[in-house]
């Protein structure tokens, strides 16, 4: 081919890839979730940095981009949302560089991070307009107790105060609410509403379900945002409660209590929460993701024993019903969410010896397959795995009673020492009550493992099946 002739191809392919880079979808919205503690900022800090430094011994060979040798280099971009807080990969990163290396920080509301994933494509039909195509990355970390406030939408006041109040009345949280729930019987509903005692009732509604999450170990949090209220911290939005008695009070009287009264403030500001909470979240967030990853960590909750895992499983529930696109769901009366592909991966799974994966693969498939025959989920492709986003243990066998044993070994957090241990079966399906007599656990927390060079990557275990899932046919 002539030079000329070969600039006048080469201004074509660019002119052309231009063109196609505009029309074809090349930009994921990718939102990551799960319950505080599930793992979301090990998970994208670990993400991050294995495409950042893809190349540098990254383990993503089920990652069709990279193992087709098609995968060329990602950056970070600065993220198109001004308004939400920038996803600090630096200040998680850092933390595995310490010494002694530390976990990143808690962290409390929603955040984002932006990258461009540059690749060469292969089925599309931008291979015949270009030799490299980029892949604008948005990666979203919010926390999942926001999604168990949705079946908030369709309940009246009275209906979810009946509903809470139960809860409250059962084991284990009747321990923690005898006090409060005694507190609020006493209180005549029709009295003219006092905002201090208002607050302080809010309050003390919010410590417990602090100490329900915390120390408790239970996942069934609602209003999920008063324990994580993001911006709304203080917000007399967030000063409400269910009322205790709600069934006694005269119908008639109640819809006729106007907002000065006490029951009258409580339901103005339940309804306000709905609107004003509940529903931005999906119209300003939600609505614009296109991927979902729900993080679970499910042997915290095998390990605290039945009433914890228990309602872990009712929390699934919950969360499963914002992916429910079905005719009746409360989300497609309201608005139309485009999510395509979910994933549900069980974390941590660097706890487990690997032979017990399967096993935590199957329960997890069992936590959601209920909800998932209930509801329709049309349209949606799912998948579950388990997962580590950095993995912290190394798996080996040990002799016990002239038997080869498998093993994790890592350095506990609790003590600073190198153990060796089997932590226990996970059962492979939703444990009877029968189970948790006879089965113990023994989940200890590990420390990460330091990271030491500037490019080094994370240790992980599936972060590239997560990859292929929720990015492959993107870059396809
Ligand atoms: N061994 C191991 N532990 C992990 C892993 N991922 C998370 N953890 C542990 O789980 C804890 C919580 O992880 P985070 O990533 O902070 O979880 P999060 O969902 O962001 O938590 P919040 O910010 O509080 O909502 C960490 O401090 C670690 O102790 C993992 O892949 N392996
Ligand atoms: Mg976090």
């Amino acid at each position: 081919m002539s030079l000329i002739n070969r600039e006048k191809l080469n201004q074509f392919k660019h002119k052309a890839s231009d063109m196609l880079n505009k029309s074809l979808d090349q930009h994921v919205n990718l939102a990551v979730t799960g319950l505080s503690r599930s793992g979301k900022t090990a998970f994208i800090t670990s993400i991050v940095n294995q495409l950042l430094n893809e190349g540098s011994e990254t383990h993503l060979t089920f990652f069709n981009p990279v193992h087709q040798g098609r995968y060329i280099a990602a950056k970070r971009v600065t993220q198109k949302n001004m308004h939400v807080a920038r996803f600090d990969y630096e200040q998680s990163l850092s933390a595995f560089e310490q010494n002694p290396p530390m976990w990143p920080e808690p962290t409390t509301g929603i955040s984002e991070i932006r990258l461009a994933i540059k690749y060469q494509p292969k089925d599309s039909l931008l291979k015949y307009a270009t030799d490299m195509a980029t892949l604008t990355l948005d990666i979203t970390d919010y926390p999942g107790e926001w999604l168990l406030d949705l079946p908030m939408l369709t309940l009246t006041f009275e209906e979810w105060s009946e509903k809470m109040v139960a809860l409250l009345q059962e084991s284990p949280r009747k321990e923690f609410a005898a006090n409060w729930l005694e507190k609020v019987n006493g209180i005549d509903p029709f009295q003219i509403a006092n905002e201090d005692e208002i607050a302080t009732l809010a309050k003390e509604y919010t410590g417990l379900l602090q100490i329900f999450r915390r120390k408790l170990g239970l996942s069934v949090i609602q209003p999920g945002r008063f324990i994580l209220p993001g911006e709304l911290a203080g917000a007399p939005i967030l000063e409400f409660f269910p009322f205790v008695g709600i069934d006694d009070i005269d119908g008639n009287a109640y819809q006729n209590a106007d907002d000065t009264s006490f029951i009258g403030t409580l339901r103005a500001r339940f309804l306000e929460y709905r609107e004003r909470v509940v529903k931005k979240f999906y119209k300003t967030y939600f609505l614009k993701y296109d991927r979902q990853i729900v993080l679970a960590d499910c042997l915290t909750p095998l390990n605290n024993g039945e009433a914890s895992f228990q309602d872990l499983q009712q929390a699934i529930n919950m969360i499963m019903e914002s992916y429910h696109y079905g005719q009746s769901s409360i989300l497609s009366r309201l608005f139309s969410p485009k999510i395509d592909r979910l994933l549900f991966a069980a974390t941590k799974a660097d706890h487990i010896t690997s032979e017990q994966h399967p096993n935590l693969v199957a329960l997890l498939n069992q936590l959601i397959h209920g909800t998932k025959q209930k509801l329709n989920f049309d349209g949606i492709e799912m998948k579950t795995l388990a997962i580590a986003s950095v993995k912290a243990t190394e798996n080996g066998t040990t002799e016990h009673q002239g038997r080869k044993m498998p093993v994790i070994r890592g350095l506990s957090l609790d003590n600073n020492q190198m153990v060796t241990l089997f932590p226990g079966t996970v059962p492979d399906k939703l444990p009877e009550s029968s189970f948790w007599q006879q089965h113990q656990f023994n989940f200890l927390n590990f420390a990460p493992n330091k990271v030491v060079a500037k490019h080094q990557v994370l240790p992980h275990l599936r972060l590239d099946q997560v990859l292929q899932f929720l990015l492959g046919d993107k870059m396809s």
